[in-house]
C-alpha cells in the first residue's frame, strides 16, 4: 500500500465521496424539513476522555456550509453563538442582528432555539437547584431564548433538562425539584405569550426533551413518557404550548422501541419535533448519524410518522465523529446525514404504498373466519395461517430497505 500524502487526503475524500453516488441535489434536500444545529456542526471532537480533533468554527461558516448543502433550517442554543456574559446585554442583540444578517444572505431560516442549562458551571446543580437565585438565572435564560427566537423567526423552542437529577441522593426531593423546573417553563410560556404578542407572531412550541442518562447519573425526567405525565401533572400554567422533543437515541439509550415512544407521543398529540441521529441500546450518548446502525428500525420509524403525517422538523442532532476531520464534516458527515434521511424518508412512503405490506395488512386486521369468540382454541386455529404475514411484512420491508423490492439480487 502506497502511503497517502498529506495534500492529496481531501481530493480522495472527494474523489470517493461522488464514486459514492446516490446524492440529492442541494435543492432536493431542501423540500424537507431538516434542521442543522450550530452545536452538532461545530462539536471539535472533545469529550470528558477526549481531546478536540477539529477547530472551533462559528455560526457564519456552520450557516454557510449548510446552504451549500441544502440544509434549509438552523437550529442553536442560546451560548452556541453568544458568550455568556453578553446574554440579555445590547451585545447579544448585535450578534442577533449579524446572524439574521447571514441566514437571510444563505437563505437559511432558524427553525429552533434552545437554552443551555446544563454545562455552565451554574448549572452545577441543575437549571431547578435549591438557591431561588440560580433558579431566577434559569427564568432569565429560558425567557431570553424565547426573545432571540422570535428574533430569528424560530417557531420552536427546545428545553432538555439533562441536568436535573443528581449524582448522590439525600439533597434533592425529587418533587420540590420538579415543581421548580416547572415554574422555568411556565415563565418561558407566560413570556413567550407577550413577546408573541408584541410581534404579531405566534407563540413558540416549547419542546421538552428527554435523555436517561448523562450529565446526572440520575434524571428526574428520563424519558419522554415521564415528561409526557409532567406535561399533564398539573404544574403547568400552560400545558397546551408545552409537547415534546424526542431524541431518537435517547430513547433507544434506556431499551426500548424508539418507534413505540414516538406512538405514544402522536397519541397524545405531543410530537412537536424530532432529533435524530443513531447509536446503540443501554450505552452512552453516541450521538451517531441517521442509519449507521439501525437503517431497518429507522425505516420503520419513518413509516410511522410519514403514515400520521407528522410535519415537525427533523433536527440532525448527532455529533461527527471524531474521525472526521473538519472537511469531512460538511464534505461527507452532514451531506450523507441528510441523504440517508431522504432516502429513509422516500422508502418509508414505498412501505406505505406496498401493495404486498398493504395486502398483507388488511389480511391480518381482516382476520379468519369468525367463530365462538370465547373459544380460545378454534380463535387459534382461524388465524394461524395468516400470522405467518408479520414476518412476510418485516422481510418485505427488509427488501425495501435494500432495493430486493426492484428485483436487486446479491450474487
Ligand atoms: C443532548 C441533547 C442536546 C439537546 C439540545 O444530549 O441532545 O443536544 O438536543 O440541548
Ligand atoms: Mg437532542
Ligand atoms: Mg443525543
Amino acid at each position: 500500500m502506497t502511503p497517502i500524502p498529506e495534500n492529496q487526503q481531501q481530493a480522495l475524500v472527494s474523489r470517493l465521496m461522488s464514486a459514492c453516488g446516490g446524492a440529492y441535489s442541494p435543492a432536493t434536500r431542501r423540500r424537507y424539513f431538516i434542521s442543522g444545529p450550530q452545536w452538532a456542526a461545530a462539536y471539535p471532537g472533545h469529550a470528558l476522555f477526549h481531546a478536540p480533533t477539529r477547530p472551533e468554527i462559528g455560526f457564519e461558516d456552520v450557516i454557510r456550509k449548510y446552504a451549500d448543502i441544502g440544509i434549509g433550517y438552523w437550529s442553536t442554543h442560546d451560548t452556541d453563538v453568544i458568550p455568556t456574559e453578553a446574554l440579555g446585554k445590547d451585545a447579544q442583540w448585535e450578534v442577533v442582528g449579524r446572524i439574521n444578517k447571514f441566514l437571510t444572505e444563505n437563505d437559511v431560516k432558524c427553525s429552533m432555539v434552545t437554552a443551555e442549562t446544563f454545562h455552565h458551571a451554574v448549572w452545577a446543580a441543575g437549571p431547578a437547584a435549591e438557591s431561588p437565585g440560580v433558579r431566577e438565572y434559569a427564568k432569565f435564560r429560558v425567557r431570553n431564548t424565547v426573545e432571540i427566537g422570535h428574533e430569528l423567526g424560530a417557531h420552536f423552542a427546545v428545553y432538555w433538562p439533562g441536568s436535573l437529577g443528581y449524582f448522590v441522593q439525600g439533597a434533592v426531593e425529587e418533587t420540590e425539584s420538579l415543581r421548580w423546573y416547572a415554574q422555568a417553563i411556565n415563565a418561558a410560556c407566560e413570556h413567550d405569550i407577550e413577546v408573541a404578542r408584541t410581534k404579531g407572531r405566534n407563540t413558540l412550541k416549547h419542546c421538552l426533551e428527554a435523555k436517561p442518562f448523562e450529565p446526572q447519573a440520575e434524571i428526574l425526567l428520563p424519558t419522554s413518557d415521564a415528561m409526557l405525565a409532567f406535561i399533564a401533572s398539573g404544574l403547568l400554567t400552560h400545558p397546551e404550548m408545552v409537547g415534546l422533543n424526542p431524541e431518537y437515541l435517547h430513547e433507544l439509550m434506556w431499551g426500548v422501541a424508539p418507534r413505540a415512544a414516538l406512538a405514544r407521543a402522536l397519541l397524545a398529540g405531543k410530537l412537536f419535533h424530532f432529533d435524530i441521529n443513531d447509536g446503540y441500546r443501554l450505552k452512552h450518548d453516541v450521538d451517531i448519524g441517521i442509519g449507521l446502525v439501525n437503517p431497518l428500525d429507522w425505516l420503520n420509524v419513518l413509516v410511522l410518522l410519514r403514515s400520521h403525517s407528522y410535519n415537525g422538523p427533523f433536527n440532525l442532532d448527532y455529533k461527527p465523529p471524531r474521525t472526521t476531520s473538519q472537511f469531512g464534516v460538511f464534505e461527507v458527515s452532514f451531506p450523507t446525514a441528510v441523504d440517508r434521511f431522504i432516502t429513509l424518508w422516500e422508502l418509508a412512503g414505498e412501505v406505505i404504498s406496498d401493495p404486498i405490506v398493504k395486502e398483507a395488512t388488511d389480511a391480518l386486521k381482516a382476520g379468519g373466519p369468525m367463530v365462538d369468540v370465547l373459544d380460545a382454541e378454534a380463535l387459534t386455529r382461524a388465524h394461524r395461517e395468516l400470522l405467518s404475514l408479520h414476518e412476510l411484512i418485516a422481510h418485505r420491508i427488509f427488501q425495501i430497505l435494500i432495493g430486493a423490492h426492484r428485483g436487486r439480487v446479491i450474487g
